[in-house]
Parts: C-alpha cells; sequence; structure tokens
C-alpha cells in the first residue's frame, strides 16, 4: 500500500496509527503542504478533493477520506479491532471520532486558516483564538464522555487503543501547534501520555515520518 500524506496533517497521522495499530506496512509519499503540492494537477489525479491521506490499496485503487479508509482497514484486517465487539459500544467510540474528525478538525484546516488570513485579515494570535476556540469546545465534550463512559481507564474507551484515539492524539498534536493549554483536559493528557508510549503510536507521530523537517 502507498500512503499520500504529509508529516504534520491530522489526518494523515490518525491514517498512520491506524495502520500501524493493524500491523500493516505501507510506503509514504509525502505531499508537502507547504509547497502546496496537494494543489498541482498529478495530485487531482490521485485525489480529486486535493486533500491529503490518499492510499493507493496496491491494485491501481486509491481510497480518500480517512475515516472511510480506516473503516475499511477494520473490515479487511478485524485484528486487532479498533472497535468495541458490543454495538451500543461502537457507537460511543464512532461518536468520539466524530468529534474530532467532523466537528473540530475541518474548520482548523490549512484551507480554512489561509482563507481567515488573506481574506479576514487574521493575524496569528487571531488563528490561534480560532483554532483555540473549537479545539476546546470538542475537548470538553471529548474529556466529558471520556470520564462518563470510561471512568478509570488508559485510553478513550475501555482498554485498548480505538479508532477514537487514532483521532484523538493527533488532535492533541495539533492543540500543541495552536498553543491551546491542554491541562484543562487531565484525561485527554493521561490518554496522551499513555498512546505515547505505544510503538504504534511513536511511529507514527510527525517527528517519526520521512518527511518532517
Ligand atoms: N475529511 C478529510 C479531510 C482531509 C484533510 O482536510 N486533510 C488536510 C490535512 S490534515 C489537507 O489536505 N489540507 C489541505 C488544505 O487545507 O489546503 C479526511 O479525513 O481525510
Amino acid at each position: 500500500m502507498k500512503l499520500y500524506g504529509y508529516f504534520r496533517s491530522g489526518t494523515s497521522h490518525r491514517l498512520r496509527i491506524a495502520l500501524n495499530l493493524k500491523g500493516l506496512s505501507y510506503e509514504q509519499v509525502a505531499i508537502d503542504l507547504r509547497n502546496e503540492k496537494h494543489l498541482f494537477e498529478s495530485y487531482r489525479a490521485i485525489n480529486p478533493q486535493q486533500l491529503v491521506p490518499a492510499l493507493d490499496v496496491g491494485d491501481g485503487d486509491i481510497l480518500t477520506q480517512s475515516p472511510a479508509i480506516i473503516e475499511w482497514l477494520e473490515e479487511l484486517y478485524p485484528q486487532p479491532s479498533l472497535l468495541p465487539t458490543n454495538a451500543r459500544d461502537r457507537a460511543h467510540v464512532r461518536a468520539l471520532a466524530a468529534i474530532i474528525g467532523c466537528d473540530v478538525h475541518p474548520v482548523n484546516n490549512r484551507r480554512i486558516l489561509e482563507k481567515l488570513r488573506h481574506e479576514f485579515g487574521a493575524n496569528e494570535d487571531a488563528i490561534n483564538e480560532w483554532c483555540g476556540t473549537w479545539i476546546s469546545s470538542g475537548f470538553d465534550a471529548y474529556e466529558a464522555l471520556v470520564v462518563a463512559r470510561t471512568p478509570v481507564g488508559a485510553f478513550s474507551f475501555g482498554d485498548r487503543p480505538s479508532l477514537a484515539d487514532a483521532h484523538l492524539i493527533p488532535q492533541i498534536e495539533s492543540a500543541r501547534r495552536f498553543k491551546v493549554d491542554l491541562e484543562r483536559w487531565p484525561r485527554l493528557l493521561s490518554i496522551d501520555k499513555t498512546c505515547s508510549r505505544l510503538e504504534e503510536f511513536r511511529r507514527a507521530a510527525p517527528s517519526a515520518q520521512p518527511d518532517a523537517v
């Protein structure tokens, strides 16, 4: 498999975590967002949406949208599972992932921030304020749900890493970049600490990628 991604992209990061947790190997092709390589025609041919990640599954077919790719991985490689066995628990885990994937990450995406900077005159303080607002409201809900459903535990749900952790950890990384004070969410910090000790998460970290500079 060939993963088109970018070291600092949260959605590429979440997909690397999922691939690593599944024990799958993959080649990486760096699409440098800083140089807008994703907006080149050559990349449009890979993903018409011109976003990373995209996954070439090996037979020429290319999958896009990280949640869809991770669900595909889960179906094709069910073990180790990134979802609980019970349907209601699976809904809870998917809801945690959706807080990040649907409600936090999209409004802090590069293209949104570029528009705020260049068309609405936002400076870097304003950008941090913008991102901090949406990250904080998502993290408040995420922390409340984790504490309610897994009162004691090292991960977002239950006692092993799930789809939710694969979404959460990159968002924490991004929150640090936007100077969000994470002390407000002790449970999320503790999940981050647990995950940072796992090889699968360490290998997925932005700083561990070949294109990290
Ligand atoms: N919903 C998509 C979002 C993908 C996405 O927004 N990727 C970002 C990087 S994290 C990107 O390519 N941004 C380019 C831009 O905003 O210009 C997914 O989960 O795959």
